[in-house]
């Protein structure tokens, strides 16, 4: 661990913990060591938990969306969807995955909200980005404000545009200083995700990370989505149609309802 902060009491809110166990995302959901990992290194990978229809799912969602490998986008693969809707069950289903919702609440600790959905797709040559944190808002510094969630489609190399995340920088609660920034530093504790098709990496938004360059022209297609403290919701920036099917529970844990 690098640093360390005492976290702020938030009051309970137990309509919001009982709508996440109709989710199945109760504390259970998350075992000792997955909670462990969030807190000391700041992220968990669950590796090839997709199963293989609805990684399909979830590939074709992204490639209909035009920023798959064969697809063009200015910033070398990112692309937000504004809006989502019935089409995009897949991607809905990622959404409210109840281990996903478990560790959302176990970094943040208090209802939360949707905040923005996106694919990232580095392509060939591109994608190296600066070390960062996805957390730029004001807020309270004792408690985190966001959490990510990469959804892996295809298998990620070191070669292909992996992850790279500064285990327990989260602890810093600060943004990474200006020359490690620049997209060409590396920091000696960085490391770099591998990790195989249907995989899912959950972190501390409030990590440093970053995606890198896309060397070898092999396909990495990621579903990005984030959640945010609830008091933050107007940053939220994805909205979701009311009529596709996500069930009355779902809708309050994404902070949908109101
Ligand atoms: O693509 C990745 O692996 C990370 C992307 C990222 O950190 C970002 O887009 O802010």
């Amino acid at each position: 661990m690098l640093g360390g902060m005492e976290e702020a009491a938030h009051p309970r809110d137990v309509a919001f913990e009982e709508a996440l166990a109709a989710l199945g995302a109760g504390p259970a959901a998350l075992s000792a060591g997955e909670g462990r990992a969030l807190d000391d290194a700041g992220y968990v990978l669950f590796r090839s938990v997709v199963e293989p229809a609805w990684l399909e799912g979830l590939r074709a969602d992204c490639d209909g969306w035009g920023v798959g490998v064969a697809g063009d986008s200015a910033q070398g693969g990112n692309q937000q969807m504004a809006r989502l809707g019935e089409h995009q069950g897949a991607v809905l289903r990622a959404l409210r995955w109840p281990r996903l919702l478990a560790a959302v609440w176990h970094v943040l600790r208090r209802p939360f909200a949707l905040g923005a959905v996106a694919w990232r797709c580095p392509r060939p040559g591109l994608g190296q980005q600066g070390l960062h944190m996805d957390w730029s808002g004001p807020g309270d510094p004792g408690a985190f404000h966001v959490v990510t969630a990469l959804w892996y489609l295809d298998e990620v190399t070191p070669d292909n545009g992996a992850t790279r995340l500064l285990p327990g920088s989260h602890e810093l609660r600060r943004r990474p200083p200006k020359d490690l920034a620049d997209p060409a530093r590396h920091h000696p504790q960085e490391v770099t995700v591998e990790a195989e098709a249907g995989s899912v990496l959950v972190f501390n938004g409030h990590l440093w990370h970053s995606g890198t360059r896309n060397r070898s022209g092999a396909p990495r297609r990621a579903l990005q989505c984030s959640f945010v403290a609830r008091e933050h919701r107007r940053m939220s920036c994805t909205t979701v149609d009311e009529a596709c099917g996500i069930p009355p529970a779902a809708r309050h844990v994404l902070g949908l309802m109101e």
